[in-house]
């Protein structure tokens, strides 16, 4: 049995290999194709910034590079195909913070509660260029990153309202894999299930959790509206995704594609921040076309009371209390 789970994750990759070559197969105009991962589905902001991505760099290298985009977890969940990354079966992917703090202490900043105030606020810490030795820690890990993705802000949504810390008291809450965020839902009186992306609408129509907590493109594109209609504006959690690179393959290019490469992700970034809000209206407008009841009155401040003392705690990092203190010193007074 430990055996066959030794050789499943090689299995994994194999497979993948076969399939991205079998897709591949066929469209080489001679260009050198880079294999994206995305897991979200094809007409969202991540997946289309990627693709845009693809145009712009192949437009700036007169075509010797074509990004072939893979939305859907179609190669996996996000730790796999972070995974793929690192042994260069794939050449990108877009990841969630909580899988690359799991490698570097100072992002678990960003998976504080209410750290940062809102979206803009967000924009303007990242535009400080704060993060670019942080990033650069990555690369002993085989990886690179090349610039965040804006993830949105993060509601609870559930069978029941959520309209402060009495509603959550017992609740079981699917977040994603990461600590910080199973000692958030403890401080909000309820618990953490972590689990991947792709399991979520299993996990509550099953009832294994209560339901769980997510952007409004994400609830609505998995319709996860169906098993838990109430949406309840919480605004917990303003987490960043980042896109990745294979860190030889990144080094193999020349300067002036290295650069070619960089302005082509600035203009992703830009483009994927430009949809985001418009998806978010769109998505919500989806999910309660689909049943999905938005709860507005929510006390924000008693949630935000509850886990002040998770800041604290994890400012005892001094890396941690040094990225905390760059991105507090953003915020507008
Ligand atoms: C999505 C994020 C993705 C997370 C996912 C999740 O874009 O990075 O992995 O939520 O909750 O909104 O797992």
């Amino acid at each position: 049995m430990k055996q066959i789970k030794n050789i499943l994750p090689v299995l994994c990759f194999v497979i993948c290999v076969f399939f991205i070559s079998g897709c591949n197969a066929g469209k080489n105009s001679g260009a050198k194709i880079w294999n994206v991962a995305v897991i979200h589905k094809d007409t969202h902001p991540e997946t289309l910034a990627m693709v845009k991505m693809g145009e712009i760099f192949a437009q700036l290298t007169d075509g010797r590079y074509r990004f072939e985009v893979f939305p859907n977890e179609l190669l996996g969940p996000q730790r796999e195909t972070l995974e793929q990354v690192q042994y260069g079966i794939i050449e990108m992917a877009v990841i969630g913070n909580p899988n690359i703090s799991s490698f570097v202490d100072g992002f678990l900043t960003f998976e504080m509660p209410f750290l940062f105030n809102d979206l803009e606020h967000q924009k303007k810490f990242f535009e400080t260029g704060f993060t670019a030795p942080l990033f650069k820690q990555t690369e002993k890990f085989n990886f690179r990153i090349i610039t965040y993705f804006t993830g949105g802000t993060r509601n609870m949504y559930s069978h029941k309202p959520i309209r402060g810390l009495a509603d959550l008291k017992g609740m079981k809450i699917r977040t994603a894999e990461s600590d910080t965020y199973s000692k958030m839902m403890k401080a909000l009186g309820g618990a953490a299930t972590p689990m991947s992306f792709g399991e979520v609408f299993t996990a509550i129509q099953s009832k294994v959790v209560d339901g769980a907590e997510n952007n409004e493109p994400s609830y609505n594109n998995s319709k996860h509206y169906e098993v838990a209609p109430y949406y309840s504006y919480t605004k917990h959690l303003i987490v960043p995704d980042y896109l990745i690179v294979n860190a030889k393959v990144y080094n193999s290019l020349s300067d002036a594609d290295k650069k070619a490469f960089q302005e082509a992700a600035k203009r992703a970034e830009e483009y994927e921040r430009e949809l985001w809000t418009k998806e978010e209206t769109k998505s919500m407008e989806e999910a309660v076309k689909g049943g999905a009841k938005v709860i507005k009155d929510v006390d924000i401040e008693s949630l935000r009371n509850a886990v002040a003392p998770l800041h604290a705690e994890l400012c005892k990092n001094p890396y941690i209390k040094k990225v905390y203190d760059a991105v507090r010193e953003t915020a507008d007074k």
